[in-house]
């Protein structure tokens, strides 16, 4: 969320908080300032609107500074692409990963999902010759579809492989990733 707040100029406009979280190993407790419903993070809290998902806060929060480019606006044709990887991030890649993580393989899972090969095929032709998603031009699904690729490591294929890079060096990126340095929670 940082790298999305840094890319739209807005740092200056938020209150960052640090709150911790379980984690897999067992450290660490939910917070109980977390107002998150299932005391997860990120979180946006705009006033006394409360957008919860990765997905949902990118969308809300590039919709919201539209002068930066970084969405894709309802009247554009493209507008339902972009929709369409946000809710492939959530309803197909990041369960994709969370069940390999798991070691998990089931035919009612493979039928839903697909699998991890068929979502790197899905990947690789969106951007071949191109970029980044949506051409030359970086977006916010390009933010979000490549972040867990930020921290899980790339996947080993040249095309996806070279978006990743390319996302990693973005401003907003390497802020983050010299701000969760900095931070211990
Ligand atoms: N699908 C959620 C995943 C959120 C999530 O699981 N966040 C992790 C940190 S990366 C977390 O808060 N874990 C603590 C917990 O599950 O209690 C999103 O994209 O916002």
């Amino acid at each position: 969320m940082l790298a999305l707040l840094k890319e739209l100029g807005a740092l200056e406009e938020v209150n960052i908080e640090i709150v911790t979280i379980q984690r897999l190993d067992g450290s660490g407790a939910p917070d109980p300032r977390n107002p998150h419903p299932d005391g997860k993070v990120p979180l946006l809290m705009d006033g006394d609107v409360q957008v919860w998902e990765s997905a949902a806060i990118i969308q809300y929060l590039a919709d919201r500074f539209p002068a930066t480019g970084l969405n894709i606006p309802p009247d554009h044709p493209q507008r339902g692409a972009y929709l369409s990887w946000f809710a492939w991030y959530s309803g197909v890649l990041e369960p994709l990963l969370v069940l390999e993580f798991a070691g998990l393989q089931h035919p009612v899972l493979m039928n839903t999902f697909r699998t991890k090969a068929e979502a790197l095929t899905r990947l690789r032709k969106a951007l071949e010759g191109q970029d980044f998603l949506f051409g030359k031009h970086f977006t916010a699904a390009d933010l979000l579809l490549h972040s867990p690729y930020a921290w899980m490591g790339k996947p080993g294929d040249p095309v996806i492989d070279a978006w990743i890079d390319r996302c990693m060096t973005r401003p907003g990126a390497t802020f983050a990733m010299e701000f969760d340095a900095q931070v211990q929670v």
